[in-house]
């Protein structure tokens, strides 16, 4: 209870703030999109990473209220980058229960309405947990709501465990994005390999995209792109950052 209310204090503080990491085509060499990570500029620990202090939260009411404020702030973000004539795509984080939450397509489509020059199309929800996700038709259709409004899903950290085919199955996601646990080891590991060769045959079968996150270095770039995966984010790329510090990112990096 004590550590949550000091996020909230965070939060209204103004200590947290979105980075963003670029995803790419490693083929064509061009940015495809980035994704929004929060941050905690802790006031004298210095930037705090999520895996920190999102935990503290699950299950409260607050989550759900950060989520809302981490969605609204990234596509605020979107819609000024759009508007200084960078098109790029972005990726927002979205835990399993908020997107579960009832108020969750009214607060998208609330935010959508109060950027009514930006293209829905450039936002992509990336759902975590999705083994959590209990009802998977209720969830699908959900998803159908967002995606009516031009919204496009991917589910984040994907492996090969219980639910993962069906997931794919039943849920209407553009993308996949296979876990870095996977990459880390890929090249020394016949097993992690095996493992991310299955995920791209995977999504593959079912016409999904596929994207790697986790590439660190330009082995593993090569090693994915012969698999078939030609989309990554990682260290290997660029490390996440200030939204100032994308934008001069992006202006080298068309
Ligand atoms: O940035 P870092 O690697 O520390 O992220 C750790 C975890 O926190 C990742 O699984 C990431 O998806 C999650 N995360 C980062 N930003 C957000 C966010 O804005 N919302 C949610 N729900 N999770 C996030
Ligand atoms: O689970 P999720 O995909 O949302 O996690 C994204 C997080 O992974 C980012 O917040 C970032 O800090 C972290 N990350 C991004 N690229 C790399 C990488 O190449 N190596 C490692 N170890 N972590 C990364
Ligand atoms: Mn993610
Ligand atoms: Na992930």
């Amino acid at each position: 209870r004590d550590a949550q209310s000091r996020i909230e204090s965070a939060l209204y503080d103004g200590e947290l703030e979105l980075h963003y990491q670029p995803k790419m085509d490693t083929r064509l060499n061009s940015l495809i999109g980035v994704e929004a990570l929060i941050r905690w500029k802790h006031p004298t620990l210095g930037l705090r990473l999520p895996g920190d202090f999102l935990p503290m939260l699950s299950e409260s009411r607050f989550e759900i209220e950060l989520g809302n404020w981490i969605l609204a702030t990234a596509v605020a973000q979107l819609d000024t980058w759009r508007a200084a004539g960078f098109g790029t795509a972005m990726s927002v984080n979205i835990a399993a229960r908020h997107l579960a939450h009832p108020d969750f397509v009214p607060h998208l489509r609330s935010v959508l309405t109060a950027h009514p020059d930006l293209d829905p199309g450039l936002l992509q929800l990336e759902v975590l947990e999705t083994a959590t996700l209990g009802d998977i038709k209720r969830i699908a259709s959900i998803m159908a709501a967002c995606n009516a409004l031009g919204v496009s899903f991917a589910i984040d950290d994907f492996g090969i465990g219980h639910g993962a085919v069906n997931s794919l199955r039943s849920l209407p996601v553009r993308s996949i994005k296979i876990d870095r646990s996977f990459i880390h080891n890929m090249l020394d590991d016949d097993d992690d390999l095996a493992t991310v060769q299955s995920v791209i045959g995977l999504a593959t079968a079912f016409h999904r995209e596929v994207i790697a996150e986790g590439v660190e270095t330009p082995r593993h770039r090569q090693a994915l792109l012969k698999l078939g995966c030609h989309l990554a984010q990682g260290h290997g790329i660029a490390r996440p950052m200030s939204a100032a510090h994308m934008q001069v990112w992006m202006q080298k990096h068309p």
